[in-house]
């Protein structure tokens, strides 16, 4: 029978012994961003999980095998190929797999992969007139049922945040800022959201996650951590190059898994590259966070 799942050996090793393992997606490799900065950022952040003493699992399906811990080729192939490589969120996993493609995982289809904790930039949620459209990101309904915790800048303003964040909590996902009272939203600390809790510490919030793991809690935590305050946008800047990409996705009649890479596109095109070095450093940010979260995690399960 043809094996679909493939954990490396390096992933696999790490898990068995308790050492920290930081899952990474790749949407954001083929979808989220442009060849070359899209490989020399998956690289860069690789390099940050070992120096932090933990291994790296980036996640995609290569040649119809879902991957957890690809190796430098498949993340070179994944972000020159681009948009080519089919974006593979939770419904995508089986027909993409059977079919022997290639598919950048998302947040949805990366936490079915099911290690303990995830770094990525930002989540997928209810897009603006999502309450007519009914285009609701799957991230959201896996962080319901999957058991990982996502680490994220929050969400882009592209989503309707307030929607984004009644959707998490009717699905039981704790929203965690890191630091913060305030939901940021990618480019910006705050968006004038609140969060669900504050939490000031990586142990204190592997504890949480292993309380939910101890309660025998199906799904995860999304922690959020903004960016930091040197490479924020300024709001009113980016609120309207985000309107103007959203107003040209309506012109072109964009929907379905198309609109959230057409948007990601039209808003580094418009902000000429400005906002792509903000989104490198927030990944790197969250990344940071993620290997602190799972040595604690790490830690923790060692004095129980
Ligand atoms: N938001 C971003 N950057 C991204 C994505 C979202 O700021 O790269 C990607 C993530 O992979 C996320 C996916 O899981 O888009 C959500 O797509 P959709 O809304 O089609 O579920
Ligand atoms: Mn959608």
């Amino acid at each position: 029978m043809k094996k679909y799942f493939y954990v490396s050996p390096e992933v696999s090793r790490a898990i068995q012994q308790n050492k920290p393992v930081v899952a990474l997606e790749s949407t954001i490799i083929s979808h989220g961003m442009p060849y070359p900065q899209n490989v020399e950022t998956a690289l860069q952040v690789e390099q940050i999980i070992r120096n932090a003493n933990c291994v790296p699992a980036t996640v995609a399906i290569i040649n119809g095998v879902l991957t957890v811990g690809c190796d430098e080729r498949a993340i070179e192939l994944l972000g020159k190929q681009g948009p080519a490589v089919i974006k593979a969120s939770r419904r995508d996993l089986p027909i993409v797999t059977s079919a022997s493609l290639n598919g950048a995982t998302t947040v949805a289809g990366t936490m079915y992969a099911g290690v303990d904790v995830f770094a990525t930039g930002g989540i997928g949620g209810a897009h603006r007139g999502s309450e007519k459209t009914m285009d609701i990101s799957a991230d959201l309904d896996e962080l319901q049922q999957t058991d990982v915790a996502v680490v994220c800048a929050g969400a882009k303003s592209i989503l309707d945040i307030g929607l984004t964040l009644e959707c998490l909590e009717t699905r039981g996902v704790p929203v965690i800022g890191y630091k913060t009272e305030d939901m940021p939203a990618f480019y910006t600390q705050k968006s004038g959201y609140k969060v669900d809790y504050r939490m000031d510490s990586a142990r204190e919030i592997a504890s949480a996650i292993l309380a939910r793991k101890q309660l025998q809690m199906t799904g995860g935590m999304l922690i959020v951590n903004p960016i930091p305050a040197e490479y924020a946008l300024d709001k009113q800047y980016i609120d309207a190059n985000i309107d103007e990409a959203i107003r040209e996705a309506d012109t072109l009649g964009i929907g379905g898994k198309q609109l959230t890479p057409f948007l990601l596109d039209k808003i580094q095109k418009l902000t000429a590259g400005q906002s792509l070095e903000s989104n490198i450093q927030l990944v790197f940010n969250n990344v940071r966070l993620a290997c602190e979260i799972a040595a604690e995690l790490c830690l923790l399960r060692n004095e129980q």
